[in-house]
């Protein structure tokens, strides 16, 4: 078997992190570091990068990697009293030999399945006892899975409370022709405003300044429509009521050290998330979050997409 073939590999990436490379038999591929549990790569069966990951990303622990898709847990942002997003996307994961029975149907050989477990050190920075499962796995059409279950296991009896998201960068050819439809009314915390609560007014999300809102409620399905690369991307999830959408623009990108002054141009975060309504898990109890990506060629011409087809159709 050639190694293009092999749909599941162990190798080395950058600054000898290990990854592990997924690859369908279509020819999409995805690429997840043990460092983060992160999603750093995902293409489709033409070779193409959908996610954004930055040239001045630092791979470097305990950085978290800028770009891909980031693991915010147990906290979402500076929504409490830990460091921001949480300390999964910053510790070593490892890959989890015997994971219990998945309940969902997926029949990919292309998929990998990590484990978090915390050490002493960390239960002095949160004191709670789990097990975070993150299966990442290639569906036969390319769609990207992500799907986390997250258990208490504390002896003492206690529960333990969390936010999550999973803070996917795609990667878009201009963000000035990009627009988002799924989010269209509903009431929204602006992370820019103190996150005061608004209602956003009836048309689709289009770019022109930075951006940062968590939407709250909203339907399982989101459409990211990237009019210039004539493609689609549709983010399905399921137990995650809340979606970010962020964009730095110019101003906040010359702020953060590990990304280009002019990459916001070609990126975009929409991100399937639990915030609003924290997670709460009793010892024992176990809670599930999955998010599937898929992209699809899209022919948009201004006021020829009906945006309920793309929100509807499967
Ligand atoms: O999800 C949006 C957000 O919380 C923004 O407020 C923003 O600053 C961003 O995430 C990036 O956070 P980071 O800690 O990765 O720099």
């Amino acid at each position: 078997m050639s190694s293009e073939k092999v749909p599941v590999e162990l190798s080395k990436g950058v600054n000898g992190l290990e990854k592990i490379i997924l690859r369908e038999t279509h020819g999409s591929s995805a690429e997840v570091y043990l460092y983060g549990g992160h999603v750093t790569s995902w293409k489709n069966e033409h070779g193409e990068e959908l996610l954004f990951v930055s040239s001045k990303a630092l791979f470097k622990p305990p950085k978290a990697i800028r770009g891909g898709i980031p693991i915010c847990f147990p906290q979402f942002s500076n929504h409490g009293p830990l460091e921001s997003h949480g300390f999964a996307r910053n510790k070593f994961w490892s890959i989890d030999t015997d994971p219990p029975a998945f309940p969902t149907n997926s029949s990919s050989k292309a998929h990998i399945d990590l484990i978090l477990r915390p050490s002493e050190e960390d239960m002095k920075i949160w004191p709670h006892s789990y097990e975070f499962r993150l299966r990442v796995a290639l569906g036969p059409g390319g769609d990207l899975m992500l799907t986390s279950r997250i258990r208490n296991t504390n002896t003492d009896g206690k529960p333990f409370t969390f936010t999550f998201a999973y803070h996917t960068y795609f990667s878009v050819s201009d963000i000035s022709e990009v627009r988002v439809e799924g989010l269209e009314t509903l009431d929204y915390l602006d992370n820019l405003q103190n996150r005061e609560r608004f209602t956003e007014q009836g048309d689709a999300i289009t770019f022109e300044t930075e951006l940062d809102k968590i939407y709250l409620s909203t339907p399982t399905k989101i459409a990211i429509l990237d009019h210039e690369k004539k493609r689609t991307f549709v983010l399905r999830k399921d137990g995650l009521p809340d979606a970010v959408v962020w964009n730095p623009w110019d101003k906040k990108a010359k702020t953060l050290a590990d990304f280009g002054d002019d990459e916001y141009k070609h990126m975009l975060c929409v991100e399937a998330a639990a915030i609003e309504k924290p997670i709460t898990l009793k010892p024992g109890e176990e809670w599930r979050g999955r998010q599937e990506l898929s992209a699809v060629p899209s022919s948009y011409c201004s006021g020829q997409l009906d945006p309920q087809k793309v929100l509807q159709g499967s």
